[in-house]
This record gives C-alpha cells, sequence and structure tokens, in this order.
C-alpha cells in the first residue's frame, strides 16, 4: 500500500473481501462496461455541453496516455483542484487508470491550502482551472511553485500561460497495467481535524463498494439522472453514490457550478433529475422557490445531510417540494449512515438512519472511553470496511485519532434510537459546520495569531439562521483595535481559503479557561449570548 497510508490489519481484510464488502475491482475499469453497452448514451450533462459514456471513456485513455508521455507514473500524487467539470471527472478517471492518485482539493482552497497539500503529498503535478469565479489560479500556481520546488507540472484547464495545458494532455490510449483493487485510488480532505487538513486515503475497493451499496439504497437505475450541485471533490457529490457513483451505473451526471435554484430547476426538469444531494442550509431556500418555479418533482430523491437539519425543517421541505427527502450523516473518512426511502417517514425525516454496512461496528462512548447506557448520548466511534484506519502521514495525529483497535473517534455527539436509528446530538471536536463546509478552528487561530495586534485568538461557532452556524474569532489584542475587515483580509493575505474567514469578532480582555487549562469555548459564546 502506499508509504504513509494505514492498511487494515489482515483479519479484517480477509473478514472484508469473503462478506463480500470488498470487490476485487478497481475504480480504473469504471465506465468500461456502459461505454461497451450503451456507449452512445450521455454520460455527462455540464453547462449546455453533452458527452457520451463511449467519449468519456476514449477521453479518460487519452489523458491516461498522456499523463504517462509526461512521465506520470502508479503512485504519484496529483493536487487536483477543478470545479465541477467534464474535465474533472475525465481527469480522475484517467488517473485511476494510471494507478495515479487524486489528491481532491475544492476550488475554493487558496495558497495555504494548496500549498500545504503540494508539500505533504510531495505532489508531482498540480491541476488547477484558469480562472474561476474571478479568481486567477494560475497566480496561486506560480506562487505554490516556488514554495513546492518538488511539483513537476502545473496543468491548466483552459488557457495555460506559461504551464501546461490540461487539454494537450493526450495520446493514443494505451493497455495500462490495472491498479491493485487493495491500493489508495484517491485522497479526499478530512472536514473534522485539528491544525492542518488530514488527508483521507480511499482505496479502489473501499469505494466501489460505497459506490454501489450507496446506488442501490437510493434505488439509482438506468432511467435516472443524477445531478451534482455540490463540489465534486466533496465525498457526498463524489460517491455517496454521486458523479461516480451514477456513472459506474450507466446513469446520466448532470453538473451544477452550484446549489442556486435558479440554476438546479431548469436541469433538474431538462434533464429529468432524479437523485441529488445537499446541504440542509440550501434546502429552505429551494422549498421557497419550489412554487415559482413551477418544477414537477415528484420523482426526485434528495439525500441531506452535512450538517444539523430540524426534523420540522425536513418536513416542510419535503412538503413544499413535494420530493423524498432521506438523511445522511457522513464522513468523508467512509462513514456513511443514512436513512432509507423504505423508513417510515418518521425514521425517514427524523434520524440519521443506519451505516450502509451490516459489518460496520458502532460505539457511543463517554469521556473515558466507556459505553454509555442505550439511548445515552456520547462520541460516536466507528470501524469499518469503508473507514479509514489512519491519516494519510500522519503518525502523532492517527495516535489519538483512532482506538488502539482501530476505531476512528468521530468526534461527533450522538445517540442511538432503540432502532438502531442515528441522531446527531452535537459534537466535540473543533471545528464549525458553516452551511456543511467544515472550518477547523486550530487551523484559522494559529494564522490569526500571526496578525502583530492580535495577542491570542480563540474561534468557535455561533448559531447562524441561514448557515446553520457561522464562525465567530473572540481576540485579545496585542495592541490597538483590530477590526474585522482588516483580520479578514490578513488572512487572505496568508492565502485563507474565503469560507474559513470569520464572520464575526469580539474583542475580549481574556478567555475563561476550563479546569484543564483549555480555552473554555462553551463560557466564550455563553458571554456572547447574554451581552
Ligand atoms: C460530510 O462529510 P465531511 O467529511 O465534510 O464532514 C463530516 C462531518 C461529521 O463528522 C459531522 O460533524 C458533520 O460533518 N455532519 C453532520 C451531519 N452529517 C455530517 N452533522 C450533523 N448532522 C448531520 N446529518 O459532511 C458528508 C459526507 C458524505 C455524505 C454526507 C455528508
Amino acid at each position: 500500500m502506499l508509504t504513509g497510508a494505514v492498511p487494515w490489519p489482515a483479519e479484517f481484510a480477509r473478514r472484508y473481501r469473503r462478506e463480500g464488502y470488498w470487490p476485487d475491482e478497481t475504480l480504473a475499469r469504471l465506465l468500461r462496461e456502459p461505454a461497451r453497452v450503451q456507449g452512445e448514451r450521455t454520460a455527462v450533462v455540464s453547462r449546455g455541453a453533452r458527452v457520451s459514456f463511449a467519449e468519456l471513456d476514449l477521453r479518460a485513455d487519452q489523458q491516461a496516455a498522456g499523463l504517462r508521455a509526461l512521465g506520470l507514473q502508479g503512485g504519484d500524487r496529483v493536487v487536483v483542484q477543478l470545479p465541477n467539470s467534464i474535465e474533472l471527472l475525465v481527469l480522475c478517471i484517467a488517473l485511476f487508470r494510471l494507478g495515479a492518485i487524486p489528491v481532491l482539493a475544492l476550488a475554493a482552497h487558496r495558497r495555504a491550502e494548496i500549498g500545504y497539500l503540494c508539500e505533504h503529498t510531495e505532489a508531482a503535478a498540480l491541476v488547477i482551472p484558469d480562472t474561476h469565479l474571478g479568481y486567477d489560479h494560475r497566480k496561486l500556481a506560480r506562487q505554490v511553485r516556488t514554495a513546492v520546488p518538488g511539483l513537476r507540472h502545473i496543468l491548466v484547464a483552459g488557457a495555460p500561460a506559461e504551464f501546461t495545458s490540461l487539454a494537450e494532455v493526450r495520446a493514443p490510449a494505451a493497455e495500462m497495467a490495472p491498479p491493485d483493487p487493495g491500493e489508495v485510488a484517491f485522497c479526499l480532505l478530512s472536514g473534522g481535524t485539528t491544525g492542518l487538513p488530514k488527508l483521507i486515503p480511499r482505496t479502489h475497493r473501499d469505494y466501489l463498494h460505497q459506490l454501489r451499496g450507496t446506488a442501490r439504497a437510493m434505488g439509482l437505475g438506468p432511467d435516472g439522472a443524477y445531478l451534482a450541485a455540490l463540489p465534486l471533490a466533496h465525498n457526498a457529490a463524489l460517491g455517496c453514490p454521486g458523479a461516480l457513483g451514477a456513472l459506474d451505473a450507466g446513469v446520466k451526471v448532470v453538473l451544477a457550478a452550484s446549489a442556486a435554484p435558479d440554476e438546479v430547476f431548469g436541469l433538474i426538469a431538462a434533464e429529468n433529475v432524479t437523485l441529488t444531494t445537499l446541504m440542509p442550509a440550501f434546502l429552505p431556500l429551494w422549498a421557497s422557490c419550489a412554487e415559482l418555479f413551477g418544477t414537477d418533482l415528484s420523482r426526485l430523491v434528495i439525500e441531506v445531510g452535512g450538517a444539523r437539519l430540524e426534523p420540522d425543517v425536513a418536513l416542510a421541505c419535503e412538503k413544499a417540494l413535494g420530493c423524498t427527502i432521506t438523511r445522511w450523516f457522513g464522513m468523508a473518512e467512509g462513514l456513511l449512515c443514512f436513512t432509507r426511502l423504505t423508513d417510515p417517514p418518521r425514521v425517514r425525516l427524523q434520524t440519521e438512519g443506519r451505516p450502509l454496512n451490516a459489518a460496520d461496528e458502532l460505539r457511543v462512548v463517554g469521556p473515558g472511553g466507556e459505553d454509555v447506557a442505550p439511548g445515552g448520548v456520547g462520541e460516536l466511534l466507528a470501524r469499518g470496511p469503508g473507514l479509514l484506519r489512519g491519516y494519510y502521514r500522519a503518525p502523532l495525529y492517527n495516535a489519538g485519532a483512532f482506538t488502539t483497535d482501530g476505531f476512528l473517534r468521530t468526534g461527533d455527539l450522538v445517540r442511538m434510537t432503540a432502532e438502531g436509528n442515528l441522531i446527531v446530538q452535537g459534537r466535540i471536536k473543533d471545528v464549525i459546520n458553516r452551511g456543511g463546509e467544515k472550518v477547523p478552528a486550530g487551523e484559522v487561530e494559529d494564522h490569526l495569531r500571526a496578525h502583530p495586534d492580535v495577542g491570542d485568538a480563540a474561534v468557535t461557532a455561533v448559531p447562524d439562521g441561514s448557515l446553520g452556524e457561522r464562525t465567530c474569532a473572540f481576540v485579545i489584542p496585542a495592541s490597538g483595535r483590530p477590526a474585522l475587515r482588516e483580520l479578514r483580509a490578513f488572512l487572505i493575505g496568508r492565502g485563507l481559503a474565503a469560507y474559513k474567514l470569520p464572520d464575526q469578532l469580539e474583542l475580549v480582555p481574556g478567555f475563561p479557561l476550563t479546569p484543564v487549562g483549555k480555552v473554555d469555548k462553551v463560557a466564550l459564546r455563553a458571554g456572547l449570548a447574554s451581552d
């Protein structure tokens, strides 16, 4: 296995294979079957362009050969930062075929994140768009190239300037030795860890199983269509079953640039979309626009997850939209719990359901690691055929993030109903869940402390009407009275993604401490409420 990834112990690997969770196949074969049996059917629709299964398959083969001709090979890491596009899908499948490992960054990431990812993975290549939403990613690439001299290639979708054009990375399709099914296929970014982002290695077989199991559970069949309105770099839109699961099942993928109603409602109607994925923050907006657009959503299933969803909101929105909602508690780390279409509405709309696999083991534990009484609230620990055993190149962090017997400490507080359905109650990890986008508090604090006027900083979530949570920075000034605008500009200057910038600033003379001497963020938030 890729050096720096943590393999499953042999007895677990044997069991997961024996029980059928781990197929002896790889993501390199994705598209092969649909391209053979239904080559002319549309595989992807994006911004008015349509590509058939046969064409997508061929383009992936040609790009794999082109990447090999550039000198890339199996095991090489490639940081991929592309918005939802046909190019992104072609590139990922080409890299799978080559056995090279896409490291999926968000289009919103900037120099701090991309530089770190290239350095940490010792990436051989970085792939960027020319510009996206008014930002010139080639500027970012120039800065990263200076900081990471090992980066051999910068490939650009669109106008390449001094770099290589991704469209020209193409050569006649050639036979490639298939990767090992147990090998790492790609890396996702964790949303929930301290400090710098951690990387989650996903193997060919564990991800294929996820694609197929979730496609089956969501009833995704040949006459369906999947709408990707969230970034494909996110597990929810990539593989639950998402775009890759749809392609694997021979189902059309419709790409949207965002989940904005004026973009998605037209696409849902025109392309007969039957399945999509949404963060809860968008649901009331969709519901309020439903009448305006008058789209018939009776065939549509919406997987809603990634952040807290109030049961009454789920119920009201399902009614207003005339669709079917399933609730999801998922993690890029591989744990997927969700309500099934066959569940009674009480379960489907009020809980986060059950794990994908019968072999997933869940424990709910108290602060000392002891199992709580049935129905009690505690931290969720999880282990299973889709769940990583360690973050990439993070041995010290892994020692705390997993129990000695390999359960991931999710940092989420849950309770389990008598029927075995999960209900998320909160979390103990230091992350802000900003409309489904995860902001690691520690990472933002470290950047804030670098400002000369900041003595110390503590970043925490505060409730927000539309996002669910927003980011509040409590700052002890070192000098003067730093302003929110100035601190945000400072963080942008340090190359931090915009979604991680604080929404609110509170200047305080000092931080309350917990009995063990940590900053007491609960007390900080409470102080705010009573102001
Ligand atoms: C999804 O994945 P990530 O990796 O961006 O975030 C995982 C974290 C969880 O640990 C939890 O803190 C939070 O997001 N979360 C929820 C939730 N679903 C996820 N918090 C409350 N209620 C929920 N239903 O967010 C993700 C991945 C695949 C499918 C769906 C979501």
